[in-house]
C-alpha cells in the first residue's frame, strides 16, 4: 500500500518510523511519504491559509495551495491512469464520521491513500467537493469526540489502525481475531501473564487449570460484562441470535433482556438514553 501524508508539520509524522509501522515501511509492505503542505506555495511568506468567507474567528486553509499539493501527490486526473486506481483521500477532522475498525478494515484494502492533513478552522471545502467531483473517493473521519489542533495526530491514529492490518505487518495474524472491536461486537477480556501472584492479587484460578474450555467461557463471560459496563451501545448493536443461553444469562445479570429481537437495559423505556453508572473494571471483574 502507498500512503502520502501531507501537512504544515511533517515532523509530526516521524513517529511512523517507530515499531510496527516503521518496520513495515522498511519491509517494503508500507510506502509511506509525508509532504510539506508548504512546498507548494507560491508567496515568498509561504502563506497556506486565509481569514473565513463570511467572517468569523480563526483561519482556513487556502483550496489553490491544496489543490497543488493534492493533484501532485494523488495524480491529476484521478482516472488512476497507468499506475492504479484513484486515491481514496483521507481528511481527518473533528466534524467527520467516527473513524473505527470497520473503516480501518475497508482503508486496509485499498492500494493508495492520501491523507490531507488541515490546521486551524480547516481546509476550504470546495477541495473534497472537486475531489469527489473528478471520481475520487474522499473520507472525512474523525477519531472521537474531543478537539484537536490539526489532523496530524489523528493521521498517526489512522494509519496505525490501517498498517497493522495489511498483510504480513503483525507477525501473527491470530492476535488480529479476539481483539476488541472485532467481528463478535465485544471489547477484550482481561489477559494476564506471570508471576501468578503480584502485589497481593492472584491470577484467576480458571485461567491456571489448563482447562480450555472452561478458559474460553471464562474469558466471553468477562468480554460480555465488560462491554455490559463500559460499553452499552455496543450491547445494544448485538444480534442476539449470535449469543448462546450462557451469553444471555450474563447479560440479564447486568440487566439486559431481548426484547422483539434486540437487547435493550430491563427498566429503560424503548427510546430513553440509559446513563452511564460508572462501573469500575473492578466491579466488571468480580
Ligand atoms: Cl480528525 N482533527 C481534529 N483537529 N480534531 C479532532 C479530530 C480530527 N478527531 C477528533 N478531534
Amino acid at each position: 500500500m502507498r500512503v502520502d501524508v501531507v501537512t504544515i508539520f511533517p515532523d509530526y509524522l516521524a513517529a511512523l518510523d517507530l515499531s510496527l509501522v516503521g518496520k513495515a515501511r522498511r519491509a517494503g509492505l508500507l510506502d509511506l511519504r509525508v509532504h510539506d503542505l508548504r512546498d507548494w506555495t507560491s508567496d515568498r511568506h509561504r502563506t497556506v491559509d486565509d481569514t473565513p468567507f463570511g467572517g468569523g474567528a480563526g483561519m482556513v486553509m487556502r483550496p489553490d495551495v491544496w489543490g497543488r499539493a493534492l493533484d501532485d501527490v494523488m495524480g491529476a486526473t484521478g482516472d488512476g491512469g497507468d499506475d492504479g486506481p484513484p486515491a481514496h483521500l483521507v481528511v481527518p477532522t473533528p466534524s467527520g464520521e467516527v473513524f473505527t475498525q470497520r473503516h480501518a478494515e475497508a482503508l486496509a484494502t485499498e492500494e493508495h491513500l492520501v491523507v490531507a492533513c488541515g490546521r486551524y478552522e480547516g481546509i476550504d471545502a470546495r477541495v473534497v467537493e472537486h475531489y469527489r467531483a473528478t471520481g475520487h473517493r474522499v473520507s472525512e473521519l474523525s477519531i472521537g469526540d474531543y478537539v484537536l489542533n490539526g489532523g496530524e495526530v489523528a493521521a498517526l491514529v489512522m494509519i496505525e489502525a490501517v498498517g497493522r492490518l495489511l498483510p504480513g505487518v503483525v507477525g501473527n495474524p491470530e492476535s488480529l481475531v479476539e481483539e476488541s472491536h472485532g467481528a463478535a461486537g465485544l471489547l477484550e477480556y482481561p489477559v494476564y501473564t506471570k508471576p501468578p501472584a503480584w502485589a497481593g492479587l492472584e491470577v484467576p484460578e480458571v485461567l491456571l487449570s489448563g482447562h480450555h474450555a472452561r478458559v474460553e467461557r471464562w474469558r466471553r463471560d468477562q468480554a460480555l460484562a465488560r462491554t455490559a459496563a463500559r460499553r452499552p451501545d455496543m450491547v445494544e448493536a448485538l444480534d442476539p441470535g449470535t449469543l448462546d443461553r450462557h451469553d444471555l444469562e450474563v447479560l440479564a445479570g447486568r440487566g439486559w433482556v431481548v426484547e422483539d429481537g434486540r437487547l435493550r437495559r430491563s427498566g429503560d423505556e424503548p427510546g430513553e438514553p440509559h446513563e452511564p453508572d460508572g462501573g469500575t473494571a473492578a466491579a466488571v471483574a468480580e
